[in-house]
């Protein structure tokens, strides 16, 4: 269970790390799976930085897994609620190839267009669930970049100027980034609305991976504009302890 501190830092900060919570077996075979993913169609040979494979995790038990079969699952569902979240129907993993000399000059929210666009508001989700698969113990090793607090800065901004100025890179003041850092099998919990950004990896030698998965509440899609309004729609636990948001 994630405890007061935790959801508490999570309410402020927007996203928290929790150490080693995939058992080590689980993390063996997500990490052979990987193998093989990435021998069957590797990135070019000149190819650095960022290279995602985006699959359908009803054909890759071994990378839901690290989500479902141990506790990640339930410690994201003691921020949404217990029996709210959908197991998600897609899994991205995340290289960052060195030596990739990269550094973000700002952060965006998973939105599909980088400026507002016509039509209904799509393809937002309730939090985003990160399974550390190599070590990120320094920065600048193909971290992922977050600006802490800004889950509530767009928040506020989608409430000023109105949902339909939804996009990857709404225009809000920026508090001073920092770098996710952990270990393989540690569990990063991070808010939609949380400015993020794929770091550079100058200062390791390694290629960074990272399962990445996008889940939602069962009802989030019915309710996408007033969730970009009020950041805390989906979070049941963090809305009825007020103490904690
Ligand atoms: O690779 C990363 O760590 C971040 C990737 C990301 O933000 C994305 O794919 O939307
Ligand atoms: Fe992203």
């Amino acid at each position: 269970m994630l405890s007061d501190a935790q959801i508490k830092e999570f309410a402020e900060r927007g996203h928290i790390v929790v150490p080693q919570v995939v058992p080590g077996d689980l993390l063996d075979e997500a990490a052979q799976r990987i193998d093989e993913v990435a021998a069957a169609d590797p990135p070019a040979e000149d190819e650095r930085g960022p290279h995602f494979y985006f699959l359908e995790t009803k054909d890759e038990p071994a990378l839901i897994a690290p989500l479902t079969g141990g506790p990640a699952f339930g410690l994201a569902e003691d921020l949404a609620g217990r029996g709210t979240l959908d197991v998600p129907w897609q899994v991205q993993v995340a290289l960052n190839i060195p030596p990739y000399s990269h550094r973000p000059g700002g952060p965006h929210i998973d939105a599909a267009h980088a400026e507002p666009a016509d039509g209904p508001i799509r393809g937002t989700f309730t939090l985003l669930a990160g399974i550390l698969m190599t070590d990120q113990l320094t920065e600048n090793a193909g971290n992922l970049w977050v600006w802490p607090g800004t889950h509530l800065t767009h928040a506020a901004y989608f409430r000023e100027h109105g949902p339909r100025m939804f996009c990857a890179y709404p225009p809000i003041d920026l508090p001073e980034p920092e770098q996710i850092t952990g270990r393989a099998g540690d569990l990063l919990l991070a808010h939609y609305l949380l400015g993020h950004n794929i770091g550079g990896n100058y200062e390791s030698d390694q290629t960074r991976r990272a399962l990445y998965f996008r889940l939602s509440t069962t009802d989030h899609a019915s309710h996408r504009s007033e969730f970009l309004q009020d950041a805390w729609l989906d979070y049941e636990p963090i809305r009825s302890h007020p103490a904690t948001a």
